[in-house]
């Protein structure tokens, strides 16, 4: 006896801390990057989500976290979903269930893990086996730094030139993969930024006289940081690294109206980092789009690191990843 086809699907991805920053559109719509980036995926924090598509629905529904999505997250699942069954030539609707591994405060954007889950989860539920390539650029039309959490270990975005977008999407670079890293969380505050990554990136890109001084460095630093992968030269990436951050928190500084992600208490730990290379202990920072900071070192010092960390007073939780896997599917009943 056939029972009917079940349109189910679950996908697990990974969180990524870049080490060369995406950071800047150029094509919003598309969600093209002006430079190409690389990151880490990492072990700890993760989102699962499983994607049901059914005759029965009349509207996609969205669970987050054991909670119906409101109508603003609602939307932002259905205009994703609108691409995959764009692709698919299926018009179903589809129940979204999400949950979250990712402490909300811990300064990771739960967008990577979580549209690169939903590109995996919504692709293989509605019959489709997109290749890596071509999940990755799908992924990246719901988060641009979603497309590096397709893959596990070291990734590099290259932007691409087409317009299309179809040149834009995320690999694993091919030496460094079996380079153990450490990577603390340092976790700050758990108040929510006040300008998005989205916002002000774009907000830069438009109004800072310092993005021309980003663009035209970038792709250097990702070059020198590949040179250093290859190499195993720790201080040679973590100086790049934090010299790339830097420079990107700098461009937020020209643009108008200024803003900036920091708070004294990333100063405090940027010293500590500092204070801890003075000791000859190789430890670099580095800091998206929020005041929370993660601190790279070697497996060897991740105890010093995180006992002299540990004791600033402002810091409220530490978390040590390690690297992690790219897309994991949990199960999937449309076979
Ligand atoms: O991850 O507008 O992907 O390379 O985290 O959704 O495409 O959230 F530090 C900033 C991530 C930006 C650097 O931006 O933006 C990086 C950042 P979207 P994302």
């Amino acid at each position: 006896m056939k029972v009917g086809l079940l349109m189910r699907a679950t996908a697990r991805a990974f969180t990524n801390i870049a080490l060369i920053k995406y950071w800047g559109k150029r094509d919003e719509t598309l969600f093209l990057p002006m430079n190409s980036s690389l990151s880490l995926t990492l072990d700890k924090f993760y989102t699962t989500t499983s994607v049901e598509f059914c005759s029965c629905l009349s509207s996609d529904v969205f669970v987050i976290n054991n909670q119906l999505g409101d109508v603003k997250e609602v939307n932002k699942i259905t205009r994703f979903l609108d691409k995959v069954r764009k692709l698919s030539g299926k018009s179903l609707k589809a129940v979204v269930n999400t949950t979250n591994n990712v402490p909300t405060a811990a300064g990771f954007a739960s967008s990577a893990s979580g549209y690169a889950a939903l590109a995996a989860a919504a692709t293989k539920a509605i019959g489709m086996n997109l290749n890596p390539d071509s999940l990755s650029r799908l992924a990246r039309q719901g988060s641009g730094s979603a497309c590096r959490s397709i893959h596990g270990g070291l990734v590099e975005w290259q932007k691409g030139e087409k317009e299309d977008g179809t040149d834009s999407f995320a690999k694993p670079i091919e030496e460094g993969q079996d380079w153990d890293i450490s990577i603390f969380s340092v976790q700050l505050t758990s108040e929510p930024k006040a300008v998005s990554s989205r916002d002000g990136m774009k907000r830069t890109v438009e109004t800072s006289p310092f993005y021309s001084g980003w663009l035209a460095g970038v792709e250097k630093d990702l070059l020198l940081a590949k040179e250093a992968i290859k190499t195993r030269d720790f201080a040679l990436l973590g100086n790049i690294v934090e010299g790339n951050a830097l420079k990107m928190h700098a461009t937020t500084l020209g643009a108008d109206p200024p803003f900036m992600y920091w708070s004294s208490a990333t100063m405090d730990v940027i010293h500590e980092v500092q204070t801890l290379r003075t000791m000859g202990i190789q430890a670099f920072f580095t800091i998206d789009a929020g005041p929370n900071v993660k601190v790279l070192c070697l497996p060897k010092d991740e105890q010093i690191v995180y006992d002299v960390l540990g004791k600033l007073a402002k810091v409220e939780d530490i978390y040590l990843c390690h690297q992690g896997p790219g897309i994991t599917y949990i199960s999937n009943s449309n076979r």
